[in-house]
């Protein structure tokens, strides 16, 4: 199988109107910067045809969206049929325009009903998870080579119970502790249930291997003063802590779910020791973390209790609309880092909030160069997915921060290619031609 090109999207953030989920009530209680609603999102959900058509005309081969759970399961135990054959649409829309479909099934909302029970932290939810992952997999599953579970495991849990970002905003370290053990089991019972449930495999991509994983979040830890022994000490601990305890414990590793300094035991997701539950690594990246011990300006997602805190960039460092630090070389570390567990890597996310795209094209051809070095060392690397397709809702920023390729006036709903996305296009097609070239030289 050819390298896969492709951008990234997630239900809630483009679909528009999914209220039967958590961040619908988060939005409603008035919980996010400025009160920001994400409303209609971007359209998608009636305009779905015309933004896959739109990452087509991009020369991309492969598209990544989420499955909203929310929609399938209004409430519990009620099962919307209509709703997965929404989703199957896109798929049969993917198929026709050559976009080789990577579906997440968890990217950061659940249902309403299943948060008030507690969500990841509820003893039921890898049942939950179970029984939602296998109507996906009934439905989708034949025409679907490449799945992640979890979108950015160790995101969701810092959001929702280390800072407060995400509902339901509680800080406890030991609640963090639970959800990463009930986000584990879940990973692997969906793990089990593609495996041993997807029946027989159809449409364009029948023989691509089914390959499931999660997809990652991963930054390049630093101490914030280079000669403070706390921060160094900090920024080693959140290296092998945030970069490597999800993937220690998708490769049957040790769990190291404990969080350092506030809860040092924790017990371990059984079903995930001693096994393999991830076919390939996802990578997402977008930046740097310098650690800071003890700030003194306490960040507004920072929890009091919170003694950590992380900035993305320093002031004079080119940096995106959010403050994240242009980091290329990052790139190349954390896939360094990623290799070591010798799976297929793809880079699930990786982009920039650009509101004037001046930025992108340098953030473009910088990380893609790092990725194509990694690459050249010897990593597997089988897939690059920009973040985003088009503009969307970001959280708790609302649609302030705009990542996409295509711009999206949320007046109209028009949608407006970017320069850059005309250069990712570009070299998207530089890449293919030195590839055929190389192969008809022989070499890799
Ligand atoms: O928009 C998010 C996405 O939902 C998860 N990864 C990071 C992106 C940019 O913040």
């Amino acid at each position: 199988m050819s390298f896969l090109w492709g951008a990234a999207t997630s239900s809630h953030q483009i679909e528009g109107n999914n209220v039967h989920n958590d961040w619908w009530a988060w939005e409603a209680a008035g919980r996010t910067e400025g009160g920001a609603r994400s409303g209609r999102a971007t359209d998608h959900w009636n305009r779905y045809k015309e933004d896959l058509r739109l990452a087509a005309d991009l020369g991309l081969n492969s598209y990544r969206f989420s499955v909203e759970w929310s929609r399938l399961e209004p409430e519990e135990g009620r099962w919307d049929d209509s709703a997965l054959e929404w989703y199957e649409a896109l798929v049969t829309e993917c198929e026709k325009v050559g976009l080789l479909p990577m579906l997440t099934l968890h990217h950061f909302t659940s249902p309403k009903w299943f948060a008030d029970r507690g969500g990841f932290t509820w003893s039921e939810a890898p049942a939950r998870f179970a029984e939602y992952t296998r109507r996906v997999v009934r439905k989708l599953g034949g025409r679907i080579p490449l799945w992640c579970t979890i979108n950015e495991p160790m995101v969701l849990v810092a959001g929702t119970y280390l800072g407060n970002i995400m509902p339901p905003g509680k800080f406890s370290p030991k609640l963090a502790t639970d959800a990463c053990h009930g986000l584990l089991a879940s990973h692997v019972e969906a793990y089990k249930i593609i495996h041993s449930e997807v029946g027989p495999r159809q449409g364009p991509w029948k023989s691509h291997p089914l390959g499931v994983g999660i997809a990652h979040n991963m930054l390049d830890f630093m101490p914030d003063r280079s000669w403070h022994p706390l921060e160094n000490i900090m920024a080693s601990v959140l290296r092998n802590f945030y970069n490597r305890a999800w993937l220690d414990a998708v490769t049957g590793k040790k769990q190291h779910f404990g969080v350092p300094w506030f809860v040092p035991y924790a017990p371990q997701v059984a079903s995930a020791r001693g096994r393999m539950t991830a076919d390939f690594i996802g990578v997402n990246y977008y930046t740097k973390a310098y650690v800071q011990w003890r700030p003194r300006a306490a960040a507004a997602e920072r929890p009091p209790e919170m003694p950590i805190g992380i900035s993305f960039a320093r002031c004079k460092e080119v940096q995106s609309d959010l403050q994240w630090a242009l980091h290329p070389l990052g790139l190349g570390k954390v896939l360094r880092e990623a290799g070591r567990y010798g799976l297929p890597i793809y880079i699930t996310e990786n982009g920039i909030a650009d509101h004037d795209d001046d930025l992108r094209p340098e953030f473009l051809r910088s990380h893609l160069a790092q990725m194509r070095a990694a690459k050249e060392a010897g990593l597997d690397i089988r897939g690059y997915y920009h973040w985003s397709l088009l503009d969307n809702f970001e959280w708790h920023k609302g649609f302030g921060p705009r990542f996409g390729l295509y711009q999206v006036n949320y007046d109209t709903f028009e949608r407006k290619r970017t320069r850059s996305a005309d250069l990712y296009a570009q070299l998207i097609k530089d890449y293919r031609s030195s590839a055929a070239g190389n192969s008809s030289s022989g070499s890799r």
